[in-house]
């Protein structure tokens, strides 16, 4: 039977996050939507086993076979494969393609590209093979994919945000139960800022995995007092002072925290006390970079500097951490002189650029 090869296009967007960082892989709340950036890939089926990766934006070519997918030190064409291994893994039968990749969604800037282009390629694998995958199988594929793939043990509030986003709407996700709702952002005569560092530090993937470990062993100390716990989400601010570690006691009293905060947060944006909700942001910042310690003096620097200025509602660093953006809840109409004001100090006092962008709230991925 001759080929017919089949061509799709598909695009899957970056995410913000309001609120509740490092708080998905402890079965806890977050609070993220997908934005106005995207992977995109153009996918064609191949007769043979061959796969062909092309990324638009590095201008280079990745080539393999379907039988000897493996991640790649170059990075890039493991955000394709991984997910495609673990089709493979499942028994999926698949032929060779061809995909090629690119977007806008800045890498390194805590925006989650990795995800937008995991989430862009299982849309365009699920289109051209007919395989029916709901949006829930596909964001648990491509948290997988990235712990076999990139070595990071993420949780799923990435791909989840870049699969289930909706414009002008927040989603309220509960990551032990996966069950989520959409809340209405309005935020009128506000926009969301991030102020990009620019910043990638190469510590954040392994420090990142050792967070994770820090708050499973912080959950066997209460557990020994406490066996009902099963994770940091359980946990009781009175439980935390069965910790007696002073670094795990501080790693979970944040995520403990945090995860009230964002509870709280959330009542803040049903009441529209957008002032109430900015200043938990600063408290997430101050969580992060003193009990968490994922920030770093850039990020810290961006909070500083956002905090007198009056036009700012609240600051935060956004992501994994160790780089990335902040995010920014400005007046609309004092977004300018924000963004001249935030880049010069950064350029004055640090020598460094500053990217900054208004981030829209987008729809998720789908095939175009
Ligand atoms: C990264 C991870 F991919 C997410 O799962 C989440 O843990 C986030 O860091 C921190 O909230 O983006």
């Amino acid at each position: 039977m001759t080929h017919i090869a089949k061509t799709i296009l598909s695009r899957s967007p970056g995410r913000i996050n309001l609120i509740g960082e490092h708080t998905d892989y402890n079965n806890g709340f977050v609070l993220p939507a997908a934005i106005d950036k995207a992977a995109y890939i153009r996918f064609t089926t191949r007769e043979d086993n061959k796969i062909l990766l092309t990324s638009r934006d590095y201008q280079t070519t990745h080539e393999t076979t379907l039988e000897a997918v493996a991640p790649s030190d170059k990075g890039w064409p493991n955000y394709l494969l991984g997910v495609v291994d673990q089709l493979l893994k499942k028994g999926i039968p698949l032929t060779g393609f061809e995909a090629e990749v690119w977007g806008d969604v800045p890498a390194g800037a805590g925006l989650s590209s990795s995800a937008a282009v995991e989430c862009a390629m299982l849309i365009a694998l699920d289109a051209a093979y007919g395989l029916g995958m709901t949006r829930m199988e596909m964001a648990q594929t491509a948290q997988a994919a990235e712990h076999a793939f990139a070595g990071v043990k993420v949780g799923i509030m990435d791909p989840f945000a870049s699969l289930f986003g909706k414009e002008g709407h927040v989603i309220r996700l509960d990551c032990r139960s996966l069950e989520y709702e959409y809340v209405p952002f309005h935020a009128e005569g506000y926009r969301l800022v991030l102020c990009d560092s620019g910043v990638h530090h190469s510590l954040a993937s392994s420090e990142y995995n050792v967070r994770r470990h820090q708050c499973e062993t912080g959950v066997a100390a209460i557990q020994q007092i406490h066996p009902e716990v099963k994770s940091l989400r359980d946990v009781l601010p009175s439980m935390l002072k069965e910790i007696k570690d002073p670094i795990i006691y501080n790693r979970c009293k944040y995520v403990v925290e945090e995860n009230l905060r964002l509870v709280a947060a959330c009542e803040d944006l049903e009441k529209n006390d957008l002032v109430a909700f900015g200043q938990k942001l600063y408290k997430t910042h101050d969580g992060l970079s003193r009990l968490y310690e994922v920030s770093c003096p850039e990020l810290d620097f961006l909070v500083e500097k956002a905090k007198p200025q009056e036009m700012v509602l609240g600051a935060r660093m956004m992501g994994g951490g160790f780089g990335g953006c902040t995010l920014n809840l400005v007046k609309a109409d004092g977004v300018d002189v924000f963004r001249e004001r935030m880049t010069e100090a950064y350029q004055k006092e640090l020598g460094k650029t500053l990217k900054v962008y208004v981030a829209n709230i987008g729809n998720g991925g789908n095939v175009l």
